[in-house]
């Protein structure tokens, strides 16, 4: 059977292109059981035509999208352009598992898959080659002729997962994605997330199937990971894009062990502060771990325990940066701008403890009030979203806010966004904060193309990597 993913990854800042791992994993055990897949990447803008060419082309029996919550608004057009797709129709990923209207709202879509697809759609694709019911496959919910729709219950999370092959890097042009992101290739070792942060997805997901939500591969089926991409493809450096790549006590130290024995390519990883002391840092140096991604989000202790869900004090925060840099590692932080209730004063403490800690390299992002989360319930019963805003074709997610609030305005979030990396370097390195303003400025996307072919040395002078 043919089936043609398509990953919509429309309007999204950065530049860099990007591959998706539950694609990649869905693809590898398609093709494992020998059915042909292909990828149709929305890259960029908004373009159906070219997908309207691929599958007119390729004709394949199932057409299979995938894409997050903000990415929504775009496989629903697409589908809808398109309809109707003369193949089974299918939508799954984050979004569709946490808001499942969308099966009932999207005209032409014929199923959605709630959790995690590897065997729901491999067993859809085989039903329908056998000309057998799809009506009561796991994690599948169907909608029929009439309109009417079969919510089937989800099988439970997939306990070992050394028992899947490795993605399928081949379906993406991964070589390509690689080089726009400094010839850095991204892995993950661990589905899930331990901690509850109230503005994440994860704990919304959690709760879709049962059994064990956060699962790693055994040390040794990641090692092989690794060793089969760095001998297919011209990398650099490695990034371990696991939420927190330090959580579990056991399996990290064990990785980095037999790890630092065969490679000595520098990885990146992303962990939680009091995850983080120096004499882990120190075994994370040891084994290469070159940079180190530490979410503060919001510098205000009070509000990030209390409305964020993230139990952890400043001085915890503190510590962890002093760490890394005391051992040669370089970080990065994430923060956040314009959750619902901050004001102007809450929000200078991020700017405070980031002026603090001094990172290597900074993130900041706009809130957004991702489907199934807390916090967007929060918003929801203020009634603070305009919808109006969000569903408009301009709105670019992060870099904007949905949210009227009343003691933090639009134009307020907008210009603590922009000016934020600027305040923060702003007495540690001019030349680091002026460079950062640009690139937050309205007109950072476009410079930042302009400057493509100087990316590298850029990226060397405000992030020292
Ligand atoms: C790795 C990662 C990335 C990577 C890779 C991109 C990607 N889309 O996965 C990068 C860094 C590029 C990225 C970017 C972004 N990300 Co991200 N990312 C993650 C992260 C940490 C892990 C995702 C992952 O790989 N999981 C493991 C794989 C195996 O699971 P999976 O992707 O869910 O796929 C499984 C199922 O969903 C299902 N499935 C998926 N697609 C399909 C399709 C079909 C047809 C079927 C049947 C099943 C199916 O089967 C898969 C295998 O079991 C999650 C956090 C999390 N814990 O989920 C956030 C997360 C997915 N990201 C998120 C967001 C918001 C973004 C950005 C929009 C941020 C931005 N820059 O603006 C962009 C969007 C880019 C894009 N176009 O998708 C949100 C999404 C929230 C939501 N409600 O949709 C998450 C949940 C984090 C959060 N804040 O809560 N991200
Ligand atoms: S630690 Fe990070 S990935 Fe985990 S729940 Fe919090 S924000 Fe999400």
């Amino acid at each position: 059977m043919k089936v043609l993913f398509v990953y919509t990854d429309v309007a999204v800042r950065g530049g860099a292109l990007s591959y998706q791992f539950g694609v990649a994993m869905l693809s590898a055990v398609l093709k494992q059981h020998g059915h042909d897949t292909r990828l149709h990447y929305m890259y960029g803008k908004y373009d159906v035509e070219p997908l309207r060419q691929d599958i007119a082309a390729w004709r394949p029996d199932v057409v299979a999208f995938s894409g997050v919550s903000p990415q929504y608004r775009y496989v629903k057009r697409a589908i809808e352009q398109l309809a109707p797709i003369p193949a089974f129709t299918i939508y799954g990923g984050v979004h569709p598992t946490l808001d499942t209207s969308c099966l009932e709202e999207v005209r032409g879509l014929d199923a959605i898959c709630v959790g995690e697809g590897e065997f729901a759609l491999l067993e859809l694709v085989e039903a329908l080659r056998d000309g057998k019911p799809v009506d009561n496959i796991l994690n599948l919910w169907i909608k029929k002729k009439d309109g009417s729709i079969i919510r089937n219950p989800t099988r439970p999370w997939h306990k070992n997962l050394d028992e899947l092959p490795y993605p399928d890097y081949d379906l993406f042009e991964f070589q390509k994605i690689c080089d726009s992101d400094f010839n850095t290739a991204l892995f993950m070792f661990t589905r899930g997330c331990p901690y509850n942060c109230t503005f994440c997805s994860n704990h919304a997901q959690r709760i879709q199937q049962e059994g064990q939500y956060v699962r790693s591969r055994s040390v040794d089926h990641c090692l092989g990971d690794i060793r089969h991409v760095v001998s297919h493809y011209n990398v650099k450096a490695l990034y371990f894009n696991d939420d927190c790549f330090t959580a579990n006590r056991k399996w990290w130290p064990a990785f980095c062990e037999k790890y630092e024995q065969e490679f000595k390519i520098p990885f990146y990883i992303n962990t939680r502060p009091e995850t983080l002391n120096d004499e882990i840092c120190a075994r994370l140096k040891a084994a290469g771990c070159a940079r180190v991604s530490v979410g503060i989000e919001c510098g205000h202790e009070k509000f990030r325990s209390e409305l964020l869900g993230r139990r952890q004090s400043n001085d915890r925060i503190i510590n962890a940066f002093d760490a890394c840099r005391r051992a040669g590692i370089k970080t990065k932080s994430f923060n956040i701008v314009g959750f619902p209730y901050e004001t102007p004063e809450i929000f200078q403490e991020t700017i405070n403890l980031n002026a603090r800690v001094n990172p290597d390299s900074l993130i900041i992002g706009v809130f957004e009030p991702y489907v199934g989360t807390e916090l967007a319930k929060v918003c929801e019963k203020e009634g603070w979203i305009d919808m109006k805003r969000w569903l408009n074709d301009d709105f670019v997610g992060r870099t904007d806010t949905v949210l009227e609030m009343p003691q933090f305005t639009r134009a307020q979030i907008l210009k603590a966004y922009r000016n934020f990396a600027f305040n923060v370097y702003k007495r540690i390195s001019f030349k680091k904060a002026l460079t950062l303003r640009v690139y937050y400025s309205q007109y950072g996307q476009f410079l930042l193309w302009l400057l493509t072919p100087f990316r590298s040395l850029l990226r060397k002078a405000t992030m020292g990597v």
